[in-house]
């Protein structure tokens, strides 16, 4: 046997170390947060409970343990875990707030490997990740990056029908009256700018996804800078002048382009090797075919700007070494679990051209539904002797229902389904978290498998 030092031993351990930095991506209100909060609070358990059986080294036995550890980046917020499970613990329980920057957490796991090699070396090793979390609209910023600026606001009146047409009105009113050649006048575009804002929290507050740009309804620290008072305009005349109002908003929408965005994906997202995306799809469902059309339609420009071919934009632009991506359902402990499978499949049918790309890039990728944070639980009501199976929760308002929420669609739904079936999504409040428990979910340990099982080895 080899004496070794306590110094070499904590040489090999050091170098033993692996990392992973998983990206969990999502539209606003997606379950970021949730899911971020319930890692943590389910890594944190695993020494004392049985609460991962999905994952196989915590079913072997072979997780040490798991701390929280100051993270690399001491530029950006440290992710508010204690402050989501404190909202939790509340009497009654309460949903962590939404997020309104961006924050990161790194999670330390001790672990008994299985490899005999890494075995040969150290009895224990340890994997580091990292995890940021971000408000959902910013991610909506990331098709911007190949846009110039008439082509985007192209998009964006393209968009206008329906109920956007409606909600435009005051901002296009007030567009109408702008010469967009004469001397820029700051005050003026400004003032428009604002109601360009205003028609885009209208938008979120119908119910509706795609919102760009993403900052203007989360600004942080850039509110009232001159870099997020720009609007979508179409400029007719063949040269605009150096001075002109429509420079002006060119000249912004590219330093929004570079200082905002780029600057955000290049610092978060160049270098994360697994990525998460998750999606909400029974609310949108539950409020109507316009909601749902346009969440599709926002995930799949996301998930265009996400294509992992050498030549798409964020390989050009940040050249990210991701090997696995995981699709995941969310919340979906709305839904009586014989509805799990369906759910399953309306998301793969959601993301399926993302998928056949990634599958030509060799990058593995899987699909599954999960509940990061247990609000309901499943059994069933008698109905005329019958038994059917239903979800039982206490409301946001504090009444206990019992219910069975409708059939999810395997498929996505035709314009008619609102018509003929329907869904009800009630919010419920997240079950009480008993004391040193973890917090009850469904499949998150399934969810980790697939993104760190193989690091755990
Ligand atoms: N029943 C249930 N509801 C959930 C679950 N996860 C999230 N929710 C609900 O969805 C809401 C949004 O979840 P968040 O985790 O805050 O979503 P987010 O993606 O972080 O949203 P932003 O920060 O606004 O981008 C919560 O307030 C809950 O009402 C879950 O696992 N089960
Ligand atoms: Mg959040």
């Amino acid at each position: 046997m080899v004496n070794l030092t306590q110094e070499v031993n904590d040489f090999i351990n050091r170098t033993l170390d692996s990392h992973v930095r998983i990206a969990v991506t999502g539209l606003s209100r997606a379950g970021k947060t949730a899911f971020i909060s319930s890692l943590v609070n389910q890594l944190l358990h695993t020494s004392t409970h049985d609460n991962l059986p999905l994952l196989t080294a915590a079913r072997d036995k072979r997780l040490v343990g798991a701390k929280r550890v100051p993270q690399l980046n001491m530029m950006v917020p440290r992710f508010s875990y204690d402050q989501a499970m404190a909202q939790l613990e509340m009497q009654p329980p309460m949903w962590p707030e939404p997020t309104r920057d961006v924050s990161e957490i790194r999670l330390s796991i001790k672990y008994r490997p299985k490899r005999k090699t890494k075995r040969l070396l150290g009895a224990t090793s340890t994997l580091n990740i990292d995890i940021i979390d971000y408000p959902g609209e910013w991610l909506l910023d990331l098709p911007l990056l190949d846009m110039d600026f008439d082509t985007w606001s192209n998009t964006q009146f393209e968009a206008l029908s329906g109920t956007r047409e409606t909600l435009a009105k005051p901002w296009l009113e007030a567009l109408a009256q702008l010469d967009l050649n004469a001397e820029a006048d700051e005050k003026q575009l400004a003032s428009i700018a604002r109601l360009y804002t205003d028609y885009l929290h209208a938008c979120k507050q119908a119910g509706l996804h795609w919102v760009q740009p993403g900052r203007f309804v989360l600004p942080g620290e850039l509110d009232g800078a001159p870099v997020l008072q720009f609007f979508p305009c179409q400029f007719q005349g063949k040269d605009a002048t150096k001075n002109s109002h429509y420079a002006m908003l060119k000249a912004r929408f590219k330093q929004y382009q570079q200082k905002v965005v780029k600057a955000f994906y290049k610092h978060h997202f160049s270098t994360f090797d697994r990525q998460i995306v998750l999606v909400d799809c029974l609310t949108p469902l539950n409020e109507g075919h316009e909601s749902f059309a346009d969440m599709r339609g926002a995930l799949e420009q996301i998930m265009h700007s996400f294509e992992y071919g050498k030549s798409s934009l964020l390989r050009r632009l940040f050249a990210p070494r991701i090997d696995k991506i995981l699709f995941a359902a969310t919340k979906a402990d709305h839904v009586t679990p014989d509805q799990h499978g369906h759910l399953t499949s309306l998301l793969k049918q959601m993301v399926h051209p993302a998928w056949q790309t990634a599958a030509y890039e060799n990058i593995d990728m899987s699909c599954m539904s999960i509940a990061s944070i247990q609000a309901t639980q499943a059994g069933f009501i008698n109905q005329q002797g019958e038994s059917h199976p239903a979800i039982q929760g206490v409301s946001e308002q504090g009444e206990s229902i019992t219910l069975f929420p409708g059939d999810v669609p395997e498929k996505l739904p035709a314009a008619d389904y609102w018509q003929n079936n329907g869904f009800e999504y009630t919010s419920f409040r997240p079950m009480p978290v008993e004391a040193d428990h973890p917090l009850r979910h469904i499949r998150l340990d399934k969810a980790l498998e697939y993104l760190i099982g193989d690091k755990l080895r």
